[in-house]
């Protein structure tokens, strides 16, 4: 995985004007300057250029955050995650005759497309936030039937993407956006293979403080993704850059005026495996269904203010709606500090970060086996608004 599998598909009749979009894109997102290691100041914030980017644009991409013996335990991870699949919608075996994951799931956690397809575009799924249905290119023969392209309550099937999620240098960058006492949303494993992964149509994230009269750029919070393989304009999100800002956004409207779903703003995700993009959920974003030779693979988690979750109703789309009181979000919380201690274990040298709402907790957050077996559908209990 990681190398060219297949040749690339045809993006059927527009495939000339998509292949110059593509290009233009990345163009487009080079000129936006808004990527970099995550760098720190001398008193060990945040550096606020990084900052200044992320809010003009809506996202940044962090370069190299991942190392090689990371990368190899999500490689590792995923190649098991997929090795266990049910072996077509609906099983409760995967190919080989096991249980399958995710399969005896109560949560809504694996997410079936027909290949290169567009599940959710044009549909009132996931309260129609995507309006227009993506081109959906014409798979090889012999592609299979449905193929799982996203994975709900990952961390459930993934210690390394536990430890993602607990990295020092990210949980302090979700401290700097949404401040100290941020709170988890929820985490996912997008998986776009080559010559059949779906598109996501465009769209944007959020659903409870549109008409909030304190909404602002960052009511809605943002989602780190990791990327095992890099991601390209062919195959990575695209973001229509400060979209984020605007409370009110026709998206239909700004495909019918470009006269296709090429958005001529919008530009790609560049990424070498190990970089980490952090995206505004407000934003304008999607993907197209990846007709490359290349694997993507998103290790997506997202982060909340703890204030745009406090009290409030959610729910409805990731889980069962709920009013988020303290106990919830403590309860949900605790995944940040199972995180970081899964983390000092794998990686012991490494400076762990200080998640300021551990302090608060009755008992501390210790990762091992019995409380693994209990993330059994913890993202029944996601912070999703
Ligand atoms: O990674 C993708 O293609 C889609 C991600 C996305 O839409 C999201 O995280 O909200």
């Amino acid at each position: 995985m990681g190398e060219a599998e297949t040749a690339t598909i045809k993006y059927g009749a527009d495939d000339d004007a998509m292949q110059a979009y593509l290009r233009e894109g990345e163009a487009r997102a080079y000129a936006l300057g808004n990527r970099g290691p995550v760098r720190f100041t001398a008193d060990g914030a945040i550096h606020p250029d990084i900052l200044e980017a992320y809010w003009r644009c809506g996202f940044y991409i962090f370069e190299g955050v991942l190392g090689r013996e990371e990368l190899a335990d999500i490689e590792a991870d995923l190649k098991n995650i997929l090795g266990r699949l049910p072996a077509e919608k609906g099983a409760a075996l995967d190919a080989k005759g096991r249980p399958a994951l995710g399969a005896d799931c109560k949560a809504p956690t694996l997410f079936w497309s027909k290949p290169l397809a567009d599940p959710f575009g044009g549909t009132d799924l996931a309260n129609g936030r995507h309006p227009v249905k993506m081109t959906e290119p014409t798979p090889a023969a012999g592609a299979p039937k449905e193929i799982v392209y996203l994975i709900l309550g990952s961390l459930q099937f993934s210690d390394s993407c536990l430890r993602v999620y607990g990295h020092p240098h990210l949980l302090a960058v979700a401290a700097a956006v949404n401040g100290p006492d941020f709170t988890p949303f929820n985490e996912a494993l997008f998986i776009k293979e080559p010559g059949l992964g779906a598109s996501v149509a465009w769209h944007r994230d959020g659903v409870t403080h549109w008409d909030n009269a304190n909404w602002d750029q960052g009511t809605h919070g943002f989602n780190f993704m990791a990327q095992l393989y890099g991601c390209t304009p062919a195959n990575g999100l695209w973001v229509v850059p400060g979209s984020h800002k605007k409370r009110e956004i026709d998206i239909k409207a700004l495909v019918e005026q470009a006269g296709s779903e090429r958005l001529p703003d919008a530009v790609p995700f560049i990424c070498a495996p190990g970089d980490v993009a952090i995206t505004n959920r407000q934003a304008v974003h999607g993907s197209f269904a990846n007709t490359s030779k290349d694997w993507r693979v998103t290790v997506n988690f997202g982060f909340h203010r703890r204030k745009s979750v406090l009290g409030v109703s959610g729910g409805g789309i990731h889980n069962a709606p709920g009013i988020y009181d303290d106990n919830r979000i403590q309860a949900r919380s605790r995944l940040i500090g199972y995180a970081i201690d899964a983390r000092r274990q794998r990686f012991p040298k490494e400076r762990q970060f200080d998640y300021a709402p551990l302090a608060a907790m009755d008992k501390p957050c210790k990762w091992d086996t019995e409380v693994k077996a209990s993330l059994k559908d913890y993202n029944l209990m996601d912070l999703s608004i």
